[in-house]
């Protein structure tokens, strides 16, 4: 057993995870992915030997460190340790653990707080965007404590605005990669597109269900699974993403209409289960998939008018309010979301 690894661990939006100092674990690729396999306990499915929580919502890792970059407070990079294969992968970003970043990073003394509130801009390594966080800081210290509610998680904390620029292609080199926001794989008709997030927006009655059904049964759909999975191996390498057979992305998301008056109603296979909400840059992801002039998304979604346009993306377990402000072509120019956070525990953790 080593001396332990200094560890936050945080629940950032709907995911939880443990948070570190880029400087606190091995710089060897493999020696770190090694360790936090085992500081999660995978693989295992129910992560027994380990602090994972035996879904991927609660497998994820923070690794933060001061920017080099101009105008940029740290880097993130996100890691997702798989639950039941000896894989940790950083093909995909993750907007809910993202949210633990800035308060983190105050915690740490990477970034002075301000008394009130205090930005922190993000450089999201991998992806290589920015997002800007404002964190609560009354008398320079962090707040965890508030009025804010988002659902899925229980309760309410202090509120973690973050606005996302140029999420655009973030993995796939352009929002839609194969140049159509309509492409026929497997003989149903799919959005393949990444604002943010790759996902694959397929139409929720194609698949025989109506979108509204609870996750554990989607999850039990060994059929669906299957067909999903199918198209996902077929879809990866016209998004650039390569074979994605070992990947967590593309993310596979079934929309249909909304039925709580929101814009439109989603469940989203991340990729192997049914999230039981919707991870941030998905949520942006199919906002922007709804603007577009065709496709599912746009044949279901029901939009205000105007240039800034809230757009409520239902979920199993609620809504995620997406403000998406528009540039003259009528295109998502920036994505708005309102997260919290809360951290759990600081200390030391064995590999
Ligand atoms: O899409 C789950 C989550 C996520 C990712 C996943 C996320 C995002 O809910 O930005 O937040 O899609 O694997 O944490």
């Amino acid at each position: 057993m080593s001396d332990g690894t200094r560890v936050m661990w945080m629940r950032g939006g709907t995911s939880k995870g443990g948070y570190f100092l880029a400087a606190d674990l091995p710089a060897d690729a493999a020696a770190r992915d090694a360790l936090l396999l085992r500081i999660m306990g995978s693989p295992d499915p129910r992560q027994i030997d380990g602090m994972g929580g035996a879904n991927p919502l609660t497998s994820k890792v923070a690794v933060v460190k001061p920017s080099t970059r101009e105008g940029v407070d740290v880097d993130y990079l996100f890691l997702q340790v798989f639950v039941d294969k000896p894989i940790v992968a950083d093909g995909q970003n993750c907007g809910n653990i993202l949210t633990g970043v800035g308060p983190f990073a105050i915690e740490r003394g990477l970034v002075a707080a301000r008394d009130g509130r205090t930005e922190v801009s993000i450089y999201m390594e991998n992806t290589g965007q920015i997002a800007v966080a404002t964190i609560e800081t009354p008398g320079g210290i962090v707040s965890y404590a508030g009025e804010a509610r988002i659902d899925g998680v229980p309760g309410t904390s202090a509120p973690i605005p973050i606005v996302f620029r140029d999420t655009a292609g973030s993995s796939c080199g352009a929002l839609l990669p194969t140049g159509n926001a309509v492409d026929t794989i497997g003989g149903v008709e799919a959005t393949l597109i990444d604002n943010g997030m790759p996902c694959v927006i397929l139409d929720a009655a194609d698949f025989g269900i109506t979108g509204a059904e609870a996750p554990a049964e989607l999850d039990a759909n060994e059929t669906l699974k299957a067909r999903l999975e199918n198209l996902r191996l077929i879809a990866g390498p016209m998004m650039n993403l390569g074979d994605v057979s070992e990947k967590s992305v593309p993310k596979m998301t079934l929309v249909g209409p909304a039925r709580s008056g929101g814009a439109i109603s989603t469940r989203s296979f991340i990729p192997h289960r049914c999230h039981d909400a919707i991870g941030v840059l998905a949520a942006v992801t199919v906002a922007t998939a709804a603007l577009l002039p065709a496709g599912p998304a746009r044949r279901y979604a029901e939009l205000p008018e105007g240039d800034e346009k809230l757009i409520s993306i239902e979920h199993p377990t609620g809504e995620f309010s997406v403000i998406a402000h528009l540039d003259e072509r009528g295109e998502l120019a920036t994505a708005a979301v309102l997260r919290t956070a809360r951290k759990l525990a600081d200390g030391v953790v064995f590999g």
